[in-house]
Order: C-alpha cells, then sequence, then structure tokens
C-alpha cells in the first residue's frame, strides 16, 4: 500500500486549500463507515485521500489528458467535461501514486455517479463524498449523515434523490444517464 502521508503531501500542493480539507475530510469519513461496515479501513482512508485528485484540473485539461491517454469520453462527459475528474482520477490513483488495488480504483472512478451495484468501498465513498464534516449547503445533510451509520444503502439512494432533484433545479446541468441508473437499481432493489 502506497504510503498515506507521502501521496497527502503531494496532493496538498496540488490542490488548493478547500479542496486539500474536503479531501481529508472524505478520508477520515471513510474510514469511520469503515469501522462501522467492518471494511479495510486503509484502502478507505487511500480511496478518500485520492478521489478527487483529478479535481485540480480546468474542463479542457480533463478533455486533452483523456484525449491522450485513450480514455473514453461519454457525450456527456463531452458537455459537462467535470465528470470526468473521476475516470481521469482513478487513471492518475494508478499512474501517478502508484496504486494496483482495483476496489481503490473503482471506487474514485465511480465516486461522482456511482453505479448499479456499487461494492462496499464504492458505496463508503460516494456516501463520504457526500457527507463528510466540511460540507453544508446541501438539504436534509444531517439526517443522512445519521441514516449514513444506519442504513449505507438508504443513505445512497437519498443522496441519489438529493443530487437529481438539485441537477434537475440546475440549468445546463445534464444528468449522467449513469446517476439515473444507480438511482433506478438503488430504488428497485431496497
Ligand atoms: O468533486 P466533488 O465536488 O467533491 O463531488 P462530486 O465528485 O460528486 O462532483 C460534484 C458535482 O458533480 C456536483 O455539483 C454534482 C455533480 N454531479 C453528480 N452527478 C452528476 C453531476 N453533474 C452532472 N452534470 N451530471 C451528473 O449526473
Ligand atoms: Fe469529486
Ligand atoms: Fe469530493
Amino acid at each position: 500500500m502506497a504510503d498515506f502521508e507521502l501521496i497527502a503531501d503531494k496532493l496538498h500542493k496540488i490542490l488548493n486549500e478547500h479542496r486539500f480539507f474536503h479531501t481529508l475530510g472524505v478520508s477520515y469519513t471513510a474510514q469511520a463507515l469503515a469501522m462501522k461496515y467492518g471494511y479495510d479501513i486503509n484502502k478507505a482512508a487511500m480511496a478518500g485521500l485520492l478521489h478527487d485528485c483529478a479535481k485540480s484540473y480546468t474542463p479542457d485539461e480533463l478533455l486533452k489528458i483523456c484525449e491522450d491517454r485513450s480514455i473514453e469520453i461519454s457525450n456527456i462527459e463531452k458537455d459537462h467535461p467535470a465528470l470526468l475528474h473521476a475516470k481521469v482520477g482513478a487513471f492518475l490513483a494508478r499512474t501517478e501514486y502508484g496504486i494496483e488495488d482495483s476496489e481503490i480504483l473503482n471506487a474514485i472512478r465511480y465516486h461522482t455517479t456511482g453505479k448499479p451495484c456499487m461494492s462496499e468501498l464504492e458505496k463508503i465513498i460516494y456516501v463520504s463524498d457526500y457527507i463528510e464534516p466540511g460540507r453544508y449547503k446541501m438539504n436534509r445533510l444531517s439526517e443522512i449523515r445519521k441514516k449514513a451509520f444506519e442504513d449505507l444503502d438508504e443513505a445512497l439512494l437519498m443522496i441519489l434523490e438529493d443530487t437529481i432533484n438539485y441537477l434537475n433545479a440546475t440549468k445546463n446541468e445534464g444528468i449522467d444517464p449513469l446517476t439515473i441508473e444507480t438511482y433506478e437499481y438503488y430504488k428497485e432493489n431496497r
């Protein structure tokens, strides 16, 4: 396992202060959820630490990295390149930060949209990203924070529902079909 502090130092240099503290918040929240649900806390810590490692790139830079490295760009990602920070983040975690564990790489890859039938770590990171202590703007955040430690799938569904409602209410934010598929999967399988 690559060294947590070494990677944290590197991220501190490339991410802005707000994003770096968000990253630590997600990492610690992921460790707390891992304790609750009996998951490997070191893997949760690393996935949380690296989940937004591509967040400092502009939309054009993200598109360029994908073109240069033959990373597939979907139609919605073409229109909203910021979505690519998840895919590019997983790529950089492997190539720049030496992460080989596919559970960690997939948790980074799917942290923005989720996906149907998520792994334990994918769920932990998706939920941690939303509830970490630095977040404050979203509706029913305290309810979702409590739910995360009672029923992870139910918390996941609440976040997906609120995210879709938020995106629907926001002009010019197309919804990634994967976000909808994830919502429908967890609604049907609750
Ligand atoms: O990177 P973070 O800000 O920590 O969080 P994130 O990776 O969940 O990305 C946050 C933004 O992504 C948030 O404004 C909601 C948006 N998002 C999530 N799903 C979709 C989406 N944006 C679009 N356009 N489409 C989606 O399906
Ligand atoms: Fe993100
Ligand atoms: Fe994040």
